[in-house]
């Protein structure tokens, strides 16, 4: 045995790890008092200690305001991202918005459920969501991902997505400059110094923009990376050619070497390509994704005007424009949006990561050193709070402590930015691999004696990186040290960058996924159709739906419930219709339990007791079988499992027995039905009815699969999406497809796939009419399929069809 190794055991028995597989240095307890749902914490998180207050207490607080913000959508899409809590005027599909996509994704990949951030990604790869709504950076995104997994067969499998996505901005592309053009506003910036002084302050005139062109470039690089590993060489080769000449675009129209700054060009009536008179925050988005040159010093200059006092540095800054600017306004108290003076989450992320990138890949300057990094981070954090707790709404003021955009049952707790990312990514420089390597970097000042980061998924592994500068915090000796799975495998007896070699990754947690698939059957993004929700009583100030949008928020305000306050009766109950026909085999009601009594807010509490009831066969309800409820009391703001034994039903109900005693009502933010996905005879099938519909009906059918078929595909608008369609390898596969068409007239749909290929399918007149399907009656399409979950989309187009099953054949 060498020296080396020999020590390391022998400490890892004196700390009595060698066993376990996690390290326990962080009372988890203390850093989740006042937090809904604990348990969710512990079993998603890293837990980090820092000297710093602000900051971490801003740490576990944007956990939970990201919480918030996690929405299970639709059975075999699982998991999106919000912005807003709730549904806005110009939300797209689910409710999702693209603009902070990128921000979302890179904030998913620290939760231990990989599903999260996995569902969205394919979400925005196949989903055909509005992609180019606003600018984006979700490739480069999706392989940080990876990078935090290791996870090489889900990222190579988006790659056509990802293209897709791409080339969606073709016509957005200025080849004479190699670059990108759009609108500040279409940057997601309204109101900017680059809008405010064109015909259209709000929106401001199309230009090319250092924010946009920088992520453009790096959704270039990453699609040329996953190329490569994919073995597609004249893609990677593509994309290369495509990422060097944005830089270059970038490179030569857009720094000024007199004024030390990337700007904003004006793409109309600006034949010398002269560049904006103001320096905007966006100018110092392009080191994050590595677009200026590192071997030119010239570049960080730049980084002067971040900390000048008529530059960007103000108490709750950065500014979104130099504040020497005629453009600036820092004064504003309560309108939104503007983006020439207010601090904004959203760019303050992006400039912590791209300050952290100049320390780590470029190097430090006359002004950029751990410590002012420091200070713009602590700056970041000191910003995040609101009547003396943490808090993020939409933009801060620059001077004082005041949320200027912030919206009362709208933009509270905001997601629009990174915060965890520029923790652990950035401050404690866990800087993820492509490889078996993990890499730290920590950008911490010498004046800081300790930190530490426990429970890390990185690659399938458990890891904790602790600091402790005498030892006397962690009860070990002085330095830093590395835990692979409550194992001690690396240290230096001082702060240093670490990187240990891992074992290989362990396996691919997607296609274990695949073979015992779960999903949520009570779920109803629309909140209407079905799964059909009713109560035998709600509240005023509550509704059915909120029960089962996929959000789970135990706030007051914003609110998202179902509650019976108000109700004469000792017992209420809530019920979920799966559908006619549509039997499913069910053993689970997972609770969200809301109390606003827990918080002095209201009379909603838990209830005395719950239980669940099952539609029979005869059609009257009988009580499930064998009920146990986990925990056995229930907890306030917390999850309530009743589990029970198996049944096959068409409706739940959950009877709440409320607290008479201290006259309190019951209520739940969500109520989820968790169960075995798609619940089919035979492999590869997906009924339409388990489908995401638009305009269009499920009917019981004694004929058809599953007890039920989509019928009245008839609007112009009418769809039936059979959602996660998994096989395993990508190809051509047949597809078979179950329908009915009563007319003697031929009918057709369009067939949208992974929002990539459409194809018109053609369906004769069946002979046993409406409503009628056998095995014989189907038509074989060929349909490109990529490897996990996919997304095939039937769209009404000539005449009717109704639609029972597909079954792609494996
Ligand atoms: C990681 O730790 C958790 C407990 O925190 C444990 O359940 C799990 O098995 C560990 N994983 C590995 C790979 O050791
Ligand atoms: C460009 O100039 C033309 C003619 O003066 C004007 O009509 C147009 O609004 C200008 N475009 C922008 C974006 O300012
Ligand atoms: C792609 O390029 C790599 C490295 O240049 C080479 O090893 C590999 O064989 C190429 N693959 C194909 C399919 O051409
Ligand atoms: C930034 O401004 C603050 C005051 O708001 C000041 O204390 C600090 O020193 C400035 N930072 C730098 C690096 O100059
Ligand atoms: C903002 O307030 C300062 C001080 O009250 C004032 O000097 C300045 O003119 C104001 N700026 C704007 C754009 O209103
Ligand atoms: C908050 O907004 C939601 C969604 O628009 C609405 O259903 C709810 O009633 C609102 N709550 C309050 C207290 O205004
Ligand atoms: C209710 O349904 C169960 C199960 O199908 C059956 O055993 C029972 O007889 C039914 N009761 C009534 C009153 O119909
Ligand atoms: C209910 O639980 C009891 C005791 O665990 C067991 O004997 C019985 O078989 C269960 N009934 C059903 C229907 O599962
Ligand atoms: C269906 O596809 C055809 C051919 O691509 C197209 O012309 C038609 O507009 C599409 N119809 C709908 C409703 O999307
Ligand atoms: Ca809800
Ligand atoms: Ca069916």
């Amino acid at each position: 045995m060498n020296l080396k190794l020999f020590i390391y055991i022998a400490l890892a028995t004196l700390i009595g790890l060698a066993s376990s597989q996690n390290t326990n240095f962080v009372d988890k307890d203390s850093k989740l008092v006042g937090f809904a749902e604990p348990q969710w914490f512990k079993d998603n998180i890293p837990f980090v200690e820092v000297p710093d207050t602000e900051i971490e207490q801003v740490y576990y607080y944007r956990f939970s305001s990201h919480k918030r913000h996690l929405r299970y959508a639709v059975p075999g899409v699982g998991y999106t991202v919000t912005e807003f809590v709730h549904k806005v005027g110009y939300s797209q599909k689910f409710d999702t918005i693209n603009a902070a996509a990128g921000h979302h994704i890179y904030e998913s990949r620290w939760l231990r459920n990989t599903r999260y951030a996995e569902d969205y990604i394919n979400f925005w790869a196949r989903e055909g969501a509005a992609n180019q709504q606003y600018s984006e950076w979700i490739a480069n995104a999706a392989y940080s991902n990876f990078l935090m997994t290791g996870n090489k067969d889900f990222i190579l499998s988006q790659q056509e997505g990802l293209v897709n996505n791409f080339n969606g901005w073709n016509d957005r592309y200025e080849p004479e400059l190699d670059m990108y053009f759009l609108s500040p506003h279409d940057d997601a910036m309204e109101h900017s110094a680059s809008s405010e002084q064109t015909d259209d302050p709000y929106h401001g005139g199309l230009g090319y923009r250092p924010s946009f062109n920088s992520e453009m470039y790096a959704n270039a690089i990453v699609i040329s990376k996953i190329a490569r590993l994919n073995n597609d060489n004249s893609t990677a080769e593509e994309f290369e050619v495509r990422a060097a000449a944005i830089r270059k675009g970038i490179l030569d129209y857009l720094w000024d070497d007199e004024r030390t700054f990337f700007y904003h060009m004006f793409r109309e009536n600006n034949t010398n390509n002269e560049l904006l008179d103001t320096r905007e925050e966006i100018g110092l988005f392009p080191w994050r994704f590595g677009v200026p040159d590192p071997t030119d010093p010239k570049y960080a200059r730049a980084w002067e005007h971040l900390f000048d006092p008529q530059g960007f540095n103000s108490t709750y800054g950065p500014t979104t424009c130099e504040q020497r600017s005629p453009w600036f306004d820092g004064n504003q108290t309560s309108m939104c949006c503007f983006w020439n003076g207010n601090s904004w989450p959203y760019s303050t992320g992006h400039v912590i990561n791209a300050l952290a990138a100049q320390l780590r890949d470029y190097g430090t300057t006359n002004v950029v050193n751990v410590n002012t990094f420091l200070e713009v981070l602590h700056k970041y954090a000191e910003t995040q709070f609101k009547d003396g707790k943490p808090y993020v709404a939409e933009c801060h003021s620059p001077y004082r402590k005041l949320w200027v955009c912030d919206s009362k049952n709208g933009s509270e707790h905001y997601a629009h930015s990174t915060y965890v990312d520029n923790v652990l990514g950035d401050l404690l420089g866990i800087v993820p691999q492509p490889d078996n390597f993990f890499v730290i970097i920590p950008l911490i000042p010498s004046t800081w004696s300790y930190f530490i980061v426990e429970d890390l998924l990185y690659h399938g592994h458990n890891i904790t990186v602790l600091y402790d500068a005498d030892g006397s915090r962690y009860n070990t000796t002085p330095g830093i040290k590395v835990f692979l799975n409550g194992e001690l495998v690396g240290a230096k007896p001082t702060l240093d960058r670490m990187q240990i070699s891992l074992p290989r990754p362990e396996g691919d947690e997607s296609s274990k996924n695949a073979i015992q698939k779960v999903e949520n059957y009570a779920a109803n993004v629309n909140g209407f159709g079905y799964p059909m929700v009713d109560a035998s009583f709600t509240s005023i100030h509550a509704s059915v739906w909120q029960a089962v949008d996929g959000r789970i928020i135990y706030d007051h305000i914003p609110s998202n419930r179902w509650t019976s306050f108000d109700s004469l009766n000792e017992v209420d109950w809530f019920s979920v219709d799966f559908g006619p026909g549509r039997v499913k085999t069910v053993d689970q009601v997972k609770i969200y339990v809301y109390s606003d009594v827990a918080t002095n807010e209201g009379d909603v509490d838990c209830p005395a007791s719950v239980t669940i009831e099952v539609l029979s066969p005869s059609g009257n309800w009988t009580q499930a079988e064998n009920q146990t409820s986990t925990p056995a009391v229930c907890v306030p703001n917390d999850i309530l499992t009743i589990h029970f034994t198996p049944v096959q039903t068409q409706k739940v109900r959950i009877l709440f027995h409320r607290n008479v005693q201290e006259n309190w009502w019951a209520g739940m933010t969500e109520v989820e039905i968790w169960a075995p996905w798609p619940q089919v005879e035979e492999e590869g099938t997906y009924e339409a009815e388990d489908g995401y519909l638009i305009n269009a009906v499920i009917t019981a059918g004694e004929t058809a699969s599953g007890g039920s078929y989509v019928g009245q595909i008839e609007a112009d608008d009418a769809s039936v999406e059979f959602t996660g369609v998994w096989v395993d390898e990508e190809m051509e596969y047949e597809v078979q497809v179950y329908y009915s068409n009563g007319v003697q007239q031929e009918a057709t749909m369009n067939v949208t796939i992974n929002n990539v290929n459409t194809q018109v399918a053609s369906f004769p007149p069946t002979i046993n009419g409406w409503g009628q399907f056998d095995q014989n009656t189907f038509v074989t399409l060929r349909i490109p399929l990529l490897r996990g979950n996919n997304v095939i989309i039937f769209k009404h187009a000539d005449n009717l069809v109704e639609l029972d099953k597909i079954k792609v054949m494996i």
